[in-house]
């Protein structure tokens, strides 16, 4: 009886623990035919974090992938697009992923 206890709370975290990695819940899944596209948008820089290679933003609705404005961070694909950053500015972006910005660029700076 213990033991099946634990094999089932084994089994549960399993279960669980993908969810507990999901980091854009507060996204709508895209479609899959979306998955595949680049999607892009505007926003305002909110924080720059050049050793973890992430950019916090404040973007618009993207209707490409369902999601409402929001402040998020997302990752970049190196470095050199967060070099002529400032907080503030309000850029332009084109995404890899739901979670990687692959191209930016400034639409109007501080
Ligand atoms: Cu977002």
């Amino acid at each position: 009886m213990r033991l099946n206890t634990l094999a089932l709370i084994s089994a549960l975290a399993l279960i669980a623990a993908p969810n507990a990695l999901a980091q854009h819940e507060h996204h709508a899944a895209p479609t899959a035919a979306d998955t595949t596209a680049l999607a892009s948008g505007q926003g305002v820089v909110k924080k720059i974090d050049p050793e973890k290679l992430r950019l916090t933003l404040a973007h618009d609705p993207i209707k490409k992938l369902g999601w409402p404005a929001m402040t998020m961070p997302f990752a970049v694909t190196n470095k050199a697009l967060l070099q002529n950053l400032k907080v503030g500015d309000v850029v332009r972006f084109e995404l890899k992923d739901e979670q990687t910005i692959a191209a930016i660029e400034v639409v109007t700076g501080k």
